[in-house]
Parts: structure tokens; sequence; C-alpha cells
């Protein structure tokens, strides 16, 4: 059984993630897992603490001469800013003055209630999406993973705050949009979203955005209409909806197709060349629950985080009066980092889907599965070519 687990504060020692039922055989890249956690660490927006850390993966189990052994992989990103706060979070001694007043938007109001926290520090440490950068590390093991099938993720921004960028039609080029700051391969709208980050810093204000997160070469019939919670859709928006700050996610035309009339709203078929090919991609690489072939297109919706230089109106919770919320060091804008956590919660969301389909205990079995699944379904509809 595929399955993950996170543990770790934003300024404790370390985030840690434990990563079960990869199988055995698959060679790792660490050089591109730690390309992938750069890449969360830039975007035009950062606070700081980006300038602290330099995050790069560990591993303390399941890995040996840069091959999975089929054991649960044990990965670590230490985190650098622990040695600036020891006396606030050593987790034998740390004490520090108590956070009282809540951010809204943020963690700190309900978790508090329900840990029984009296210091807001305690819920903020874990809810903060400094923990994302061990996702991307898990998520980048998994895209190597499904690369080994043809399947690859990338995204792009497509909106920050009020600017909007124009969709790609195509699987996004990772290196034009790597090249922008705002990961936005447009450059027009990325030059008015950097000027939109840099209004919204000096009002002491935050801004939230869209990202899109595409996925090419998944083969088709990955996750199933057997069951409510084996559609395909449904178990990548619950993965991105996993992450902090999101609100919404949609697949393919998403939300507009409430609006469209079902003679626009659906992807025709036709054969060319004796070719099935597809007219258009609205359904986003799922129907019925299930991958279609096509590329799967995610898009995603994140709030503007909540914390505010300018700070919102609070409460003191130990004084029971009315305050300003909390002022912690934090980021203007997360939206472009968002899209790389983003490709990371795609990929771990489609490995147990794919394991399903495919799945073994060592590679050389999933490829085996996988190559003969291949030949089988190029045979059903002997009329039809399958690309
Ligand atoms: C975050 C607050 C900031 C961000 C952090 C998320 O951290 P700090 O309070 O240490 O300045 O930089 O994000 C990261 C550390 C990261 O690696 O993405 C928050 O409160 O969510």
């Amino acid at each position: 059984m595929f399955r993950y687990l996170t543990a770790g504060e934003s300024h404790g020692p370390a985030l840690v993630g434990i990563l079960d039922g990869i199988p055995a055989g698959l060679r790792l890249d660490v050089d591109r897992i730690n390309a992938a956690l750069a890449r969360r660490q830039g975007g035009y927006g950062r606070g700081g603490r980006m300038k602290i850390e330099k995050d790069a993966i560990e591993f303390l189990a399941g890995l040996r001469g840069g091959t999975t052994l089929g054991s649960p992989l044990c990965v670590m990103v230490r985190n650098r800013d622990f040695e600036n706060v020891r006396a606030l979070m050593d987790p034998l001694t740390g004490a520090g003055k108590p956070i009282t007043n809540p951010r809204p938007g943020h963690a700190d109001f309900a978790g508090a209630l329900k840990f029984r926290h009296r210091d807001l520090r305690n819920v903020l440490e874990r809810a903060s999406a400094r923990e994302t950068a061990l996702r991307v590390a898990l998520g980048a093991i998994c895209a190597q993973l499904l690369e080994r099938f043809g399947a690859r993720i990338a995204s792009y921004v497509t909106r920050i705050g009020p600017v909007e960028a124009p969709v790609c039609e195509e699987f996004p080029a990772p290196e034009v949009v790597d090249a922008s700051d705002v990961r936005c391969p447009d450059e027009a709208a990325g030059a008015r979203m950097i000027a939109e980050i840099d209004a919204a810093k000096a009002s002491g204000d935050t801004l939230g955005g869209q990202f899109e997160v595409r996925v090419t070469g998944m083969p088709v019939g990955i996750g199933s209409n057997r069951q409510p919670a084996e559609r395909l859709d449904g178990v990548i928006a619950g993965s991105v909806m996993g992450m902090q700050t999101v609100r919404a996610v949609e697949i393919g035309a998403g939300a507009a197709v409430a609006a469209t009339p079902g003679s626009q709203a659906h992807d025709t078929f036709a054969i060319d060349q004796g070719q099935l090919v597809r007219g258009s991609n609205r359904a986003g690489g799922i129907e019925g629950g299930m991958s279609n072939g096509q590329d799967i297109i995610v898009r995603v919706s994140v709030k503007p985080i909540p914390t505010l230089m300018k700070a919102l109106p609070s409460v003191n919770l130990h004084e029971g009066q009315t305050a300003p919320a909390a002022i912690v060091r934090s980021d203007v804008c997360v939206v472009p980092a968002g899209s790389i956590v983003g490709e990371a919660m795609v990929a771990l969301a489609l490995v147990a889907p794919f394991l399903d389909k495919y799945g073994g205990d060592s590679m050389e079995e999933v490829l085996d599965n996988f190559r003969r699944s291949q030949e089988a379904a190029a045979g059903i509809f002997p009329n039809v070519a399958l690309s």
C-alpha cells in the first residue's frame, strides 16, 4: 500500500517524511529532487526566511547506492533557522513569550481551541507552509517514478491578485516557466504580477492567485468509477486541497462548465487517419473518475496568506481585549512557490492509483505489468489506433 506521512515544525530541528510503498529498484536522481526544493524556495514575494534556508534532501532509510530498496523511505530536510531560535524551539527546553492574538484566516484560533494550546506558537509552527518543503521532496520522488512510465508534471502561474495571464494551450515548457520570477510564461503578465506584489508589500498587504498543474503522458484508466473514493478527480482534488492556503481545485474547464451547454462542455471523438482524436480537452484528462489519456489539467486557487504586516483586527485571547493580529516575519505572495507544491501534491496523489493498476514490489515487475497492459489495450478495438 502506498502512503506517506510528514512531521516537523517550521522552526524545529528538521522536517522528516516517510514514503511507504515505492517499489524496489527505482534509481533516484537526487540532484533533481534538490532542484525541485530550490524551485519551491524561489518566486517573487518571498520573505526573509528563504535567505536563511538552503533546502536539501537527506535519506535516512530505504535507499542504497541511490536505488530504492522497497523498504519505507525516510527523508529529512533540515531547518537552518532552528539554530537561530533554539531557545524558543528546542524539543526539550524550548520556551518563550506566548503568541496570543490569532491571525484571521490562519490555523491559530481553531488550533488553539482544538489542541488546548494557550500559546498560538504551538499551533502555527505545524500549520506553517514550511512543511511543504518535505512534501516537495516526497513528490519529487513520486514524479521520478511516474516519469519511468512516460508521465511528466509541470505547473505555471495564471493569476496573482487581480493580474490574470493567458492559459497555456499546450503542456508548458518547464524551462520557460522557471525563467520567470513569478513562474508565469507570459512575460507581460509576469511583469504586472511583480508590480502588484511590490504594491501589496508597500501597503502591508498580501496576495493570492491561481496556478495550473498539468500532467502529460498519463496512461488511460488510472483511477476508477467503481467507488467514490477511487475517482481520480476526487483523489487529486483532495491531495491538492490538503495544501496550506488552497481554497478551490478545478479539473479542466472546472466551475465554468456550470454555465456552458452540453454541446460546448465536452470533448468530441473523431478518427483522423485511423487515429482516435479528441476535439478539445475540457474534461482536463479525466472522465468518469478515470484518466482518459489526455493531459490532466488541475487549476488551483489560493488565498492571500493571513500574516499581514498591516495587521488585521483580532483579539488578545489572554486579555480578552480587541487587539491587532500577531505579526510574524512572513511572505507577501507564495503563489509561485505554491505551484511547485501543487506539482508535488499531484504526483503524490497519482502514485497510489497508478500502482493499483500496474503495481508490483519491484520496478521490473511494475514495468512488466505496464507493458503487458499497454499491449493489451492497443488490441481491444483493432480498428481504432490509440495514440
Ligand atoms: C510561514 C512563514 C514564513 C515563511 C514560511 C511559511 O516563515 P518565517 O516565519 O520563518 O519567516 O517563510 O515558509 C517557509 C519557511 C518555507 O520554507 O516555505 C508561515 O507562517 O506559514
